[in-house]
Parts: structure tokens; C-alpha cells; sequence
């Protein structure tokens, strides 16, 4: 596949050689700027996080990714930005058994049924609205990857079809970060519901999100319109037609079981709801069709 370096590419690209360009400082440096490099980014980025996480930005638009090829194992921050008018996820698929993007292509072009049990829905970061940007964080450990967009546009063809899809390898690193960030509230999904250990609030907070389910599931968090609710959205995804009833702010994609996954919320007064779209693994209907949605109001 060719790339088309875009404006947005360069200036994503130009971000992030800043950020490991300053990572990579503090690594060589005495212990004390390590320190207060460490400091420095947890209190002006993520009051909750003390460990500093890799940065790897992907930008999406209609149907492709830019974005790295190769990154190192650790804690990683993935940005996603939307440079496109749908919207678009950053799913990671760990492909074990040694399989490779190529199988993995070749795996899903004539799917029926479920996808082959050695790729492994592994998290990501969920979508931004058009024009926006997301994050997540999470350790990754080495291995091939593919970074895949399952999102739906009106014609119900998941992005992958068209061509969204490209091939990520996690490198072994000897001085990778596996300290994982604090958190401020747990969220644990299950089958069907979203369990918080404590209300949202207005802010910034960091949410460890957990699995407890034994199928792959996600996080959409979404910020209703107003007069609108969560249920509104699961019937709006069906047609798309009029305006959206909420706007998606993040989340983490599918993954599974014994895996977990962070990402922060900086939230205004308002209506949010949370949503997952993940295929059930013994019907293969959307779990919102099994109700998995959950609605909250922060003051
Ligand atoms: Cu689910």
C-alpha cells in the first residue's frame, strides 16, 4: 500500500520526534533530571500519572492511517487525531501463533463468522469526534500487531473493508516502561454493564479500564446533545440519518479478558453516556443490543 504523507502527518510526525526528542534527553541525563523530566510531564499533562509513557500518534481519514510502522514495548500513549469527516478508532489486534498483517489480511478478506482466535482484540484508543483528538495508554509487549478501524459509516461496511487497516510492530526494548499510571476511578465491563467505582466528575480524571467479562468488549464515551440519551445513540448508528445525538471523547476499543487499559476524561457539566459496539461472541449482535450502554450526569 502506498502512503501519501499528509500536512497533518508531518505535523503529527513533528509533535512526536519533539516529545521522544525530550524522552530520550532525560534517559541520558543524571537520575535528578530524570526526575523532574518525569515531574514535569505528570503535572502538566496527567496529575494522576506519575510513570511517562512512549507517545505514538496515528491520524485517520477516509479509509487509512498515518502513522508509525514500528514502535518500542512499554507504556505507550497512543494519540488519535481525525482528520476526516467520519469517525474512525485506532482498534490494536495483537496477532499471536507467529502470524503475521499478512495473514491476518488474508484472514479477514473472506470472514464469515468470527475472526481467527490468534488475533487478539488488544485495546487502542477509541474515537474522537471529526476534527478532534483522543488518547489512551496502555503497556504494550512486543509482537506483530494490526491497527484496524471497525467503524461503520451509514452503509454499514466496517472501514477495514475499505482498506482501513496497516500492519504495527511492537519491538522488544531493554529499558521499557511497565509502570502503569495511578487512576482516579475504575471502570469494569462485564456482560452487559459499565461498573464505575466512583461517579465521574468535572475535570480531568484518570479511568483504569478493566475486563471482567470472558468476551472482548469496549468503551465508548460519549457526550450527549442535549435533550438526548445513550439509548438515542444506539438507535442513531443504526440509519445515521439528522444530526448525531452525542459526540464520542475517547475510550478504548475491544479487548480482553485479564487485559487493561487507561485513558482520561476532562469533563464539562453535562449529560454522557457510555456505549459498547462489540459483535457478542455467542450471537454476534451489538452488545448495545444486549444493552450495554450506561448514562450519568456530571455537575
Ligand atoms: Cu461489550
Amino acid at each position: 500500500m502506498k502512503r501519501v504523507p499528509s500536512k497533518s502527518l508531518v505535523h503529527a510526525t513533528a509533535a512526536v520526534a519533539a516529545l521522544l526528542v525530550l524522552g530520550g534527553c532525560a534517559k541520558t541525563e543524571s537520575q535528578a533530571t530524570t526526575d523532574t523530566a518525569a515531574k514535569a510531564v505528570a503535572t502538566a499533562s496527567a496529575p494522576a500519572a506519575a510513570a511517562t509513557p512512549n507517545m505514538v500518534a496515528f491520524t485517520a481519514k477516509e479509509f487509512s492511517f498515518e502513522g508509525p510502522d514500528t514502535i518500542p514495548a512499554g507504556l505507550t500513549m497512543f494519540h488519535l487525531t481525525d482528520a476526516g469527516q467520519q469517525l474512525h478508532h485506532v482498534q490494536l489486534i495483537k496477532l499471536q501463533d507467529g502470524k503475521t498483517f499478512a495473514d491476518y489480511q488474508a484472514a479477514m478478506k473472506d470472514l464469515k463468522g468470527p475472526p481467527p482466535a490468534w488475533a487478539v482484540p488488544y485495546g487502542g484508543v477509541n474515537p474522537p469526534a471529526p476534527g478532534a483528538t483522543t488518547t489512551a495508554m496502555q503497556v504494550v509487549e512486543p509482537g506483530n500487531y494490526a491497527v484496524v478501524c471497525f467503524v461503520e459509516g451509514a452503509d454499514h461496511v466496517p472501514h477495514m473493508a475499505k482498506g482501513m487497516m496497516r500492519a504495527l510492530t511492537v519491538t522488544p526494548s531493554a529499558n521499557a516502561n511497565t509502570t502503569e499510571p495511578a487512576s482516579d476511578v475504575t471502570l469494569t465491563l462485564s456482560d452487559y454493564t459499565f461498573t464505575l467505582s466512583k461517579p465521574l466528575v468535572a475535570g480531568k480524571q484518570m479511568i483504569k479500564v478493566e475486563n471482567g467479562a470472558t468476551q472482548p468488549h469496549e468503551v465508548v464515551l460519549v457526550q450527549l446533545a442535549p435533550g438526548k440519551t445513550i439509548e438515542d445513540v444506539g438507535k442513531w448508528v443504526l440509519d445515521m440519518k439528522g444530526p448525531p445525538p452525542g459526540k464520542p471523547i475517547g475510550g478504548i476499543p475491544a479487548f480482553v479478558p485479564g487485559k487493561h487499559s487507561f485513558f482520561e476524561a476532562d469533563l464539562a457539566p453535562g449529560d454522557y453516556g457510555m456505549i459498547c459496539f462489540v459483535p457478542d461472541a455467542k450471537d454476534g449482535k451489538p452488545h448495545v443490543q444486549h444493552g450495554m450502554t450506561t448514562q450519568f450526569k456530571v455537575t
